[in-house]
């Protein structure tokens, strides 16, 4: 009795001190956290949210609480930063501390800490510096993935052709052109447009990047320890998400078997000749886990994020007619009809290069970024963020700051031109993010969304079954991703 009374009182000033050593921690580097709503033990600021329109709800909350402030998403306490300033002082100024990333409770259920993309420390450090420069390898930046991607726009337009002007929905014609490009690089082929498995493999992706935008999608953000035991829409994407890495992992198998360490064939054996070299270092980051958590971030994030914003911008285009004509103006003047659009063109083509700047600005694909973590103790603003705290830079609110932006409710490409038609840049052009994890993708999106669109517009008009008044551009779900109205439109051969 004696003993567990003085075990209690022993426990009991532990956890004092413990308490008291944080709180004069927290004292001493200044500050607290930044202010927001008060969160109730586990549910936190869910009765202040609406999961079907997070970005939203966490605008209005910055109204009234500041560029940067806290909420609890469940049990999750997030720092969200609104704006350029906020944005940048912390992502690009404070690089180092806020360069580690956070959940993202859907995808984290496959990735579980391995892959590229989701992944903390070392191993996200070994993994991004060897992705990029494997990509480069295999031609990303340079002629070699031009080629490609002019390749592929060829097929895609004899696709288009062979609609014979017919009212289609664009969804997987696009993500079938633009997977193609990775699927080279981290395949080592191309898919063939009719192959069944590709098509599934394109559902797959799209079920689960829609999934994350839905309002359980972000409902789970929140619950996913319940969550992911119960039935729901959330059991379809991980269903598809495994799918994926199923997929992939076979993939790795028949490439083991035809290993040539002399000549890798694709990002696969590159990774598997790396993960032979250092099979005799115990702290190695190329193992198989992050080999095909890796191969999956690449392929996914190269085929969604691509073809939602063409998706969109092809709406965008046939709700302003008058910017699908300056288009098809300055791609005859620069290009002509009879060559395929190259890289280089864009430089003479100011026009062209701020609609594609204005789609992705208005498009704004992932509203909240990929959620950030503070990797050390951080003072940001005069408020102090514990090491681990979880940071969602909303990229969305930069794309529409009206620092930078006149009616940035409105699609105008006037935004990236100045008053001679030449182009302008924006700082808060942030479509990729900025800061050390920004998209190590950016390069190659940019190539694709240049060479796509241009080929596609030099051959085709894009003609909508609606009058352009009654098109809505509105999203049809905003969460994680931005994702467009499902729609038909026709290719008419030009
Ligand atoms: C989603 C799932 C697996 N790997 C990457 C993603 C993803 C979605 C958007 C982005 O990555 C940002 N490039």
């Amino acid at each position: 009795m004696l003993a567990s009374g003085l075990l209690l009182v022993a426990l009991l000033a532990c956890l004092s001190v413990m308490v008291l050593m944080s709180v004069w921690r927290q004292r001493k580097l200044g500050g607290k956290l930044p202010p927001g709503p008060t969160p109730l033990p586990f549910i936190g600021n869910y009765l202040q949210l609406d999961t079907e329109q997070m970005y939203n709800c966490l605008m209005k909350l910055s109204k009234r609480y500041g560029p940067v402030f806290t909420v609890h998403l469940g049990t999750r306490r997030v720092v969200v930063l609104c704006g350029y300033d906020a944005v940048k002082e912390a992502l690009v100024d404070q690089a180092e501390e806020f360069s580690g990333r956070g959940e993202n409770a859907t995808f984290d259920w496959l990735f579980k800490g391995y892959g590229v993309v989701f992944s903390n420390g070392e191993r996200a450090k070994q993994l991004r510096r060897f992705s990029i420069t494997t990509l480069r390898d295999f031609g990303v930046g340079k002629r070699g993935i031009e080629e490609r991607i002019q390749e592929e726009a060829g097929f895609l337009i004899q696709a288009f052709r062979d609609t014979g002007g017919a009212f289609i929905d664009p969804t997987f014609y696009m993500s079938r052109a633009v997977s193609n490009v990775i699927s080279s690089i981290v395949f080592g082929d191309r898919f063939d447009y009719e192959d069944k498995e590709f098509l599934s493999l394109l559902r797959m992706i799209q079920g689960s990047f829609q999934f994350s935008a839905t309002s359980t999608g972000q409902l789970y953000e929140m619950f996913y320890s319940v969550m992911k035991h119960l039935p729901g829409p959330q059991q379809q994407a991980f269903k598809e998400l495994q799918g994926l890495e199923d997929f992939v992992a076979r993939k790795v198998e028949q490439n083991q078997r035809t290993l040539d360490p002399n000549s890798p064939r694709d990002f696969i054996d590159s990774f598997l000749i790396r993960m032979k070299e250092e099979k005799n270092n115990p702290k190695t980051e190329f193992f198989m886990e992050n080999l095909v958590m890796t191969t999956v971030n690449l392929f996914f994030a190269g085929t969604e994020t691509i073809s939602t914003t063409v998706r969109y911008g092809f709406l965008m285009l046939m709700k302003h007619p008058e910017v699908e004509a300056k288009l098809h103006e300055e791609i005859d003047r620069v290009i002509g009809r009879n060559r395929q659009p190259k890289f280089e063109d864009r430089a003479k083509m100011p026009y062209t290069e701020a609609v594609i700047h204005e789609i992705q600005r208005f498009g704004d694909i992932i509203p909240m970024g990929l959620s950030r973590r503070v990797i050390k103790d951080t003072k940001f603003r005069g408020f102090f963020l514990p090491k681990g705290t979880e940071v969602f830079p909303m990229l969305g609110s930069v794309l529409r700051d009206t620092k930078f932006f006149s009616n940035p409710e409105d699609f105008n490409p006037q935004h990236f031109l100045d008053d001679k038609g030449q182009f302008k840049k924006s700082d808060a052009f942030v479509p990729f993010s900025i800061g050390k994890r920004y998209c190590f993708g950016e390069g190659l999106a940019r190539m694709e969304l240049f060479l796509f669109l241009t080929t596609i517009l030099q051959n085709f008009c894009l003609k909508s079954p609606q009058a352009p008044q009654d098109i809505d551009v509105s999203p049809k779900h905003v969460g994680f991703a931005t994702i467009p109205r499902t729609y038909t439109m026709s290719f008419q051969a030009r």
